[in-house]
């Protein structure tokens, strides 16, 4: 690591950067800024190692619905080469295995504090530093502030009534104990069915005496058909790692595979079903592809939502039970789909049932279990929360960020998330926050749009240092033309039909509602941002 400390007017000294969090993204940004540019980087991370949502996410059935040789890293195809996946899915064990592999690769964690987490950050316009506060004690002093916080790292426990009396034990998926759960013998209420509770019922109802699943909104799911990798497609990626690098950089969703050109509403009947039948069996977020309209028109998403739902009544032998679950009330794909491994299937277990909390919501906790609406007890001894996170904003804004004149983001963000590429909010000069609200992000295969937003930031940095500037700063005006695409975009789709879906922040209680993620399409977001750098980073105002 090349020295390029300075010393602050307070004689303590000053990082060239600062980065927070030691997932996919921390990693690589500080990588990249510290053996690309030979900056002096400090990373934090409030977690015990490196991984990032992998380190917390350890909940049953924990697994990656992108499959395995395109969720890594690509800028650099050694890597790819070097590394070989044993399943079709990557499980949540495996994932930090190779970052743990990356990290010594790269000799990255001697640079991350771990075990520290970030509890305020204020910019000081007099010495154009972000002073750095953490819950340690540290105060840590740095020219540009590098957020890699994730977009699903801030657990949603709902505030249900007397959670503090209930007399057995809860867990939140994103906040899973280090050492597991036993279900042996025990009677489990899983509350949530979102990509998490779907992948978690079928691996806790093996153990558990009985399991009670909440259900407020149906969800849609696919099988995942997840399988040992053979030798010979692991020799197939290693050949052709260049390809789908190449391939994941192109698409719209950051995946190795392109959506079909085929319109739902222009294939006969007959050939339509034919091809969801081929798509089920092959399984996967694929499925979404089958057809290219299948997000613009609700007609086609149609074809699409009762395909699955009629799979779900043939799956699930209770017939009360199957149209609970086939009852889904948004277009499919307008939340993020699921996959699974024998979800539906499960509700056939003797010891699974199925409590509609949409019409009988839950009242209260009690020392025993949960209340609903109607009076009915659920007793229980564990209650595992799969409820989902504050999205997007909440991991910046628990930060407590103030930029120029102790302007804060909270203040700035009080009517939804306003910023420039999702990378830069004006008032908070040399803050970048990578994947953040407004770009694609949740939308694409999370390590592609990570890659590029680090090589973006670490760019626009050498740039800067290169031309002796001192600032970066993004506009009002840029924003607010820049949240006017965001949802232009999103209203091009179907997403912002689903109306309690997370993208929208409408999961917790309070929060505005406001489409939060670029679905312009990731190749389209690459290409904005390559002409913006190209055009001396149009956008961003950067002063000497
Ligand atoms: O969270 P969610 P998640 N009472 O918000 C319900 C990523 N991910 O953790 O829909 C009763 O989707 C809520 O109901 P409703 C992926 O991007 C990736 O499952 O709000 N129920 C919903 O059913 C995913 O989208 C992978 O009505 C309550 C559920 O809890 C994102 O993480 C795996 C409730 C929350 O679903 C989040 O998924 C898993 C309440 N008070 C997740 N509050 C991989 O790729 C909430 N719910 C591996």
């Amino acid at each position: 690591m090349t020295e390029h400390a300075r010393t602050s007017v307070s004689g303590t000294e000053v990082l060239d950067a600062i980065v927070i969090g030691a997932g996919f993204a921390g990693m690589y940004q500080l990588y990249r800024l510290r053996d690309g540019l030979g900056l002096k980087v400090q990373g934090l991370e409030a977690g015990g190692g490196v991984g990032g949502t992998w380190y917390w996410n350890r909940y049953p059935g924990a697994r990656c619905d992108t499959e395995s040789h395109a969720y890594w890293y690509t800028f650099t195809t050694d890597l790819m080469k070097e590394w070989q996946w044993s399943e079709r899915y990557p499980g949540h064990v495996e994932i930090v295995r190779y970052l743990n592999f990356v990290a010594d690769k790269l000799d990255i964690k001697r640079c991350f504090r771990f075990n520290t987490r970030v509890v305020g950050a204020t910019y000081d316009a007099a010495a154009n530093v972000w002073r750095v506060r953490t819950d340690n004690g540290d105060e840590l002093s740095a020219t540009y502030l590098v957020t890699a916080v994730g977009c699903l790292s801030t657990a949603n426990v709902p505030k249900i009534p007397g959670l503090e009396s209930f007399k057995g034990k809860w867990f939140h998926t994103g906040q899973w104990p280090h050492e597991g759960v036993d279900f042996t013998g025990k009677r489990v209420a899983q509350i949530g069915t979102g990509s998490t509770g779907i992948q978690s019922a079928p691996v806790i109802a093996e153990t558990a005496a009985h399991l009670t699943v909440f259900q407020r909104t149906a969800n849609y799911s696919v099988p995942a058909s997840n399988a040992p990798l053979s030798d010979s497609f692991r020799e197939y990626v290693k050949n052709n790692a260049e390809l789908i690098r190449q391939n994941m950089r192109a698409s719209a969703n950051g995946q190795p595979f392109f959506n079909s050109d085929r319109l739902a509403l222009e294939t006969p009947e007959e050939d339509r079903q034919a091809l969801y039948e081929v798509a089920w069996r092959r399984g996967g977020l694929q499925f979404r592809g089958t057809f290219q309209d299948l997000l613009a028109n609700k007609a086609a998403n149609d074809t699409a939502a009762e395909f699955i739902k009629n799979k779900i009544r043939a799956i699930v032998k209770d017939p009360k039970t199957a149209e609970l679950l086939a009852d889904i009330d948004h277009p499919y794909a307008a939340k993020r789909p699921p996959i699974d491994s024998g979800y539906f299937e499960t509700f056939n277990r003797d010891n699974v049932s199925l409590v509609d909390v949409r019409n009988n919501p839950i009242e209260a906790i009690t020392p025993d279990g949960i209340r609903l609406r109607d009076g009915t007890e659920h007793k229980l001894d564990i209650i595992v929360f799969a409820t989902g996170f504050d999205a997007m904003t909440g991991p910046l804004l628990r930060l407590n960020i103030r930029g120029r004149d102790g302007l804060e983001l909270a203040k700035v963000w009080e009517g939804g998330p306003r910023n420039y590429l999702g990378l830069q909010v004006a008032g908070f000069p040399n803050l970048f926050t990578v994947t953040g609200p407004g770009s694609p992000s949740v939308l694409c295969n999370m390590p592609v749009c990570i890659e590029q937003h680090v090589e973006f930031i670490a760019d626009a940095i050498a740039h800067m240092r290169k031309n002796g500037l001192k600032t970066m700063e993004t506009t009002e005006a840029e924003m607010e033309k820049w949240v006017a695409e965001v949802n232009r975009a999103a209203n091009a789709t179907l997403l912002p039909q689903a109306t309690h879906s997370w993208y929208l922040g409408a999961n917790v209680p309070g929060k505005p509602r406001v489409f939060m993620p670029y679905a312009g399409g990731m190749q389209n977001y690459r290409k904005i941002c390559e002409n913006v750098a190209a055009n001396n980073y149009q956008g961003f105002v950067l002063s000497a």
